[in-house]
């Protein structure tokens, strides 16, 4: 089936640059997706976007270009809870991807299974409004409840005004959760305001929630604005993702976002991103424990 991208959308980087940050030994892309391509893996009728096609293969040369060892693909909202591509995708990486999948309530401890064979390891629970509609707290629960018997793991996305509303539920959740893009902050406040300590306390309160430290560029509000080349961008973000890094150190990681779902301003070069490393984790053991120890802990436990 043809698909015609959402208006406006903007395609993924063609030919990044190569990182002068030298990723370490192991290095794992902890958040990036696959889209299609369309014509093999059909976009998700309820979707709110129709992005690019950016297939497995692209994905794989990308992870090489960049110096990474392996992926974490999510399960983009554009395939809905059809996660073909995706399982696609870490077949073929040979052992070098796992997933974090999407299902309905329905699923069967089959499905899950061979879900689990083809290597996710993880279930999103998605709370942004402008990309899903709305799922009863109480099937996700019970849903939570079945994947903790495989040893999965929940990853949650959410806006940082809902943290309260969704705070009881996110701290009820059985499982190890994984924060999507350190749950969206609005960085134009301050980080010792009050939205950005309730995330912090989140965190030091549950030592079963992580954070991804991810998407300056879509975080940024001065971001392609406060370019310098881009190698000195999104000094807005910093702080915020400097400050998860120091504070939680076993407990974040780090992604690509690639290929960069919904950006509207500016499309990041990948490898301008991977330098970015350096400066959010400053020592060789931070930047070790947050691209290898921390997600190979999470999900490849036994090497
Ligand atoms: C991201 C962010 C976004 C989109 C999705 O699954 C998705 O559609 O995750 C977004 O639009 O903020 O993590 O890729």
């Amino acid at each position: 089936m043809k698909f015609e991208k959402t208006k406006g959308w903007l395609d993924w980087y063609a030919n990044p640059s190569t990182p002068n940050f030298i990723l370490p030994k192991g290095a794992i892309d902890a958040h990036c997706h696959v889209f299609g391509p369309g014509e093999l893996f059909p976009f998700a009728a309820e979707r709110k976007y129709t992005p690019c096609d950016a297939s497995k293969d692209q994905l794989f040369a990308l992870r090489d270009h960049l110096g990474f060892d392996k992926n974490i693909i999510v399960q983009a909202t554009c395939h809905g809870a059809d996660n073909s591509a995706l399982v696609d995708a870490l077949i073929s990486s040979h052992g070098r991807a796992r997933g974090v999948a999407t299902v309905k309530k329905t699923v069967t401890d089959i499905e899950l299974e061979k879900l689990h064979a083809a290597g996710v390891r993880a279930l999103r629970f998605n709370f942004v409004k402008r990309l899903v509609d709305f799922t009863p707290k109480d099937e996700l629960i019970e849903l939570a409840n079945r994947i903790k018997q495989l040893g999965w793991h929940i990853v949650i996305y959410f806006e940082s005004v809902d943290l309260p509303e969704l705070w009881d539920f996110f701290t009820s959740l059985p499982t190890i959760v994984v924060v999507d893009h350190m749950g969206r902050p609005d960085v134009s406040k301050p980080i010792v305001g009050p939205e950005f300590q309730l995330f912090i306390k989140l965190m030091q309160e549950h030592e079963n929630i992580w954070s991804k430290v991810t998407c300056p560029e879509r975080l940024s509000i001065n971001g392609a604005s406060a370019l310098d080349g881009q190698r000195n961008a999104y000094q807005d973000v910093l702080p915020f993702a400097r400050h998860l890094v120091e504070s939680f150190p076993k407990r974040v990681l780090w992604g690509t976002d690639w290929p960069h779902p919904n950006l509207k301003d500016h499309m990041p070069d990948d490898g301008l991103l991977v330098d970015w490393i350096p400066h959010i984790a400053q020592t060789d053991e931070l930047q070790r424990q947050l691209l290898v120890s921390n997600p190979t802990r999470l999900y490849w436990p036994s090497a």
